[in-house]
């Protein structure tokens, strides 16, 4: 007996779709069926799209369409294509796999299960348990199940980042490939590759609409990153309806003007025609490659079929009833796995995984025994070890009151940081001769298509997407930093976002902190930027006071590697202070500390950030003079303090002294919780303006005279 003909998505597309006839076999999952391969792959493909919809029904929330549509080329790419061993799911030099459209979170959790990744504890061990279970697709969307609304990374061995947010996959998979690149470029001996990987993307018109996915397609291509494979759902819906409503450009020629390979699969059923545009991704060594695959959403469901409505909301029972039927499915069967498909994964992608591995381990093994350093390197990176000596050559700086710009400071300590950290990289969004973020140091080069053992990266200005690569290129394993001006961090926040919720140790080097930036005017002058980074969980923002917090914040970033850190830095310069006369700058580690204390006890805290901490120390001097005693707190990192004992925190801010004022050049938000809500705040309250930056300072009362006037006031209680 043989299984359902497909209907081509042409066909599909062009008849009524309530009319359509029938498959020839509207046949029961039989055991006793024969097993054709056609039959089987059919079998497999249709076992990926009833465990999607019956996820998303019991849900009763979720994507049915797409996981429907996209079975047949996922099936061929994991089953056939893929290097990846179901068993080792954390192989460094596996394939990466992203679900970009993250909304078909249940293609996914669908292919994970049948393909059989197993579960890896949280010491990094492989268990015998499945990564994804039957019982965690039955609890799609609930509460501690690892199928969650949208793939989140770290919930299940085999999610290589957590998507959802449109655009971020495609972002994030060039950084991906930017990795597998540089493996290959700094370890490779010889012809067979043994650190490179391809990186396949699964995307929809949403995370082609999106500006990052051009940004990110740009840069791709500019780089010829052949590892890199988009196979685009060409399914022309998008939520509110045909994409014609909004988006009506010429994929293929945009692609392949922006340096990429295009192919098109003009039917997402035909297998033959999906592995013929994956074999030509893997004979193009000069271009990242988009498959553009043109299918029917919700395929198989004789009334939601080729609609939006098979986008966002369950079938409906009778309406899953139906398309398992069109499916040849028994419709009163949920969650069914065949256990013919079961072996069928494991024959394919689950042998062959094995088998490419076991290759793969004999050849590490010789290498090993002929390349003893380079392999201590990969021993660190893949366990998240810091190199050795990784502190020796952060420099300590003299005090100087002249000093230097916080940047120039940074640009000191992560040359000093890089040189010993071979696997930490990054760059600039065109930025880097003001962010001071290019390593010096010889050997260190461009990253580049000619070399892509580099490590200064161009990002051009894509700051989007540039946030996006080093998630990316964090995620595989490389320690990344990305830098623009701090205001610019509007541009690429969601991916900082991500950075945070993925647990990813990318380091923000932003400088051009303030109105202290002077002439570029209110356009370039963050005020808002302070208190809307730090509003996101899980980001460590330093802004330091000077050259010394400067280096104790990269010491301490550089240990912390499951969150990302931003460091917030001046255009402008800024005394060295000297640590005889105020408190070490270790002091940084712990978030705030008590840079000079009063003499006698304090009757007012002076708080500052940054170069306001200085515009503080000086009022410190001015109040002495008048007899008032403040003590002046250095507070580079909030996050850091907050998560300090609640001895140490009333030990810098006693409760007894309740005459606070907070200076910073940014907005009051955030400030109250350390100076109380009658405490005095002396910052911005709205845009800047343009001229010098002491011009400035005093304009908007930003100077120690104010700070005086409200420190007074505070005690007095006004
Ligand atoms: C940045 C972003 N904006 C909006 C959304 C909400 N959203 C989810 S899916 C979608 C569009 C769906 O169209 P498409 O990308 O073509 O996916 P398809 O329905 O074809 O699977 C939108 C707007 C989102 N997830 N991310
Ligand atoms: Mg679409």
């Amino acid at each position: 007996m043989e299984f359902s003909p497909v209907y081509s998505c042409k066909q599909w597309k062009t008849s009524k779709r309530g009319l359509l006839k029938p498959p020839l076999f509207w046949t029961r999952y039989d055991k006793a069926m024969s097993e054709t391969t056609a039959n089987i792959e059919q079998l497999a493909i249709n076992t990926i799209r009833t465990l999607s919809m019956d996820g998303v029904q019991a849900a009763n929330s979720g994507h049915p369409g797409t996981p429907m549509a996209l079975a047949p080329v996922t099936y061929v790419l994991w089953n056939e294509v893929m290097n990846y061993d179901p068993a080792e799911p954390n192989w460094p030099a596996r394939d990466r796999f992203v679900l970009s459209c993250g909304h078909a979170s249940m293609l996914q959790y669908s292919i994970m299960h049948l393909a059989g990744i197993k579960a890896v504890d949280a010491a990094g061990n492989v268990t015998d348990e499945l990564s994804i279970t039957l019982d965690s697709i039955r609890n799609f969307r609930q509460l501690h199940s690892p199928c969650a609304g949208h793939p989140e990374f770290g919930e299940a061995a085999g999610i290589e980042m957590t998507t959802g947010p449109l655009g971020q996959g495609v972002g994030t998979s060039v950084g991906m490939a930017i990795a597998g690149k540089w493996y290959s470029a700094r370890y490779d001996q010889g012809e067979t590759s043994l650190f490179g990987f391809n990186t396949y993307v699964i995307c929809s018109d949403g995370d082609l609409m999106e500006g990052i996915g051009c940004e990110a397609a740009s840069v791709a291509g500019h780089l010829k990153l052949s590892n890199l494979c988009w196979i685009y759902d060409d399914n022309n819906i998008t939520i509110e309806g045909e994409c014609d409503l909004a988006y009506t450009e010429d994929v293929a020629t945009k692609y392949q003007g922006l340096g990429w390979h295009t192919v098109t699969v003009e039917d997402a059923n035909d297998l033959d025609a999906i592995r013929a545009a994956l074999a030509e991704f893997q004979n193009t060594d000069d271009k990242p490659t988009l498959i553009i695959l043109k299918s029917v959403i919700g395929y198989g469901s004789p009334n939601k079929a080729n609609s939006h409505a098979a986008h966002g909301a369950p079938l409906g029972p009778d309406e899953v009833a139906l398309t398992k039927e069109y499916y040849g499915w028994p419709a009163d069967q949920h969650f069914l796995v065949p256990d013919e498909v079961v072996e069928h994964f494991q024959a394919g992608i689950g042998q062959r995984g094995a088998a490419i591995r076991a290759t793969w381990q004999s050849g590490f093994d010789t290498y090993k025994a002929e390349n003893a350093e380079a392999t201590s390197e990969l021993d660190s990176i893949w366990s998240g070890r810091l190199p050795e000596n990784w502190e020796d050559g952060i420099p300590a700086f003299e005090a100087d009151e002249k000093g230097m710009a916080t940047r120039v400071s940074s640009g000191k300590v992560l040359n000093s940081l890089a040189e010993k950290f071979p696997w930490m990289l990054g760059g600039s969004a065109d930025l880097a001769p003001s962010n001071m973020t290019n390593l010096n140091f010889e050997g260190a080069g461009d990253f580049g298509p000619e070399n892509y053992g580099g490590r200064n990266f161009h990002f051009g200005i894509r700051e989007h997407s540039m946030a996006a690569i080093c998630n990316g290129m964090s995620l595989s394993g490389l320690r990344s930093y990305c830098a623009t001006f701090f205001v610019f961090t509007d541009y690429l926040r969601p991916a900082l976002r991500l950075s945070s919720i993925m647990h990813q140790d990318v380091i923000y080097i932003m400088t051009h902190d303030s109105i202290g930036l002077g002439e570029d005017g209110p356009t370039h002058q963050p005020v808002s930027h302070l208190a809307s980074c730090r509003a996101i969980p899980g980001v460590n923002v330093y802004r330091p006071a000077d050259a010394n917090e400067v280096a104790q914040a990269y010491r301490t970033l550089a240990v912390q590697q499951s969150q990302p850190s931003m460091l917030v830095l001046t255009r402008q310069g800024l005394p060295t202070l000297c640590r005889e006369e105020f408190a070490p700058a270790c002091g940084t580690s712990k978030g705030a500390y008590v840079l000079k204390d009063s003499e006698g006890e304090p009757q007012v805290i002076l708080a500052g950030t940054g170069s306001e901490v200085h515009i503080c120390l000086e009022a410190q001097t001015q109040l002495a003079a008048e007899g008032i005693a403040a003590r002046v707190v250095s507070m580079p990192c909030w996050e850091l303090f907050d998560a300090q004992s609640k001895e140490y925190r009333d030990s810098v801010f006693p409760p007894a002294v309740s005459a606070r004022v907070g200076c910073e050049a940014g907005l009051r938000m955030g400030w109250d919780r350390y100076i109380g809500s009658e405490g005095k705040f002396v910052g911005m309250t709205g845009f800047g303006a343009s001229a010098p930056a002491g011009v400035l300072y005093d304009h908007f009362g930003i100077n120690a005279e104010n700070v005086v006037a409200q420190a007074k006031a505070a005690i007095s209680g006004e």
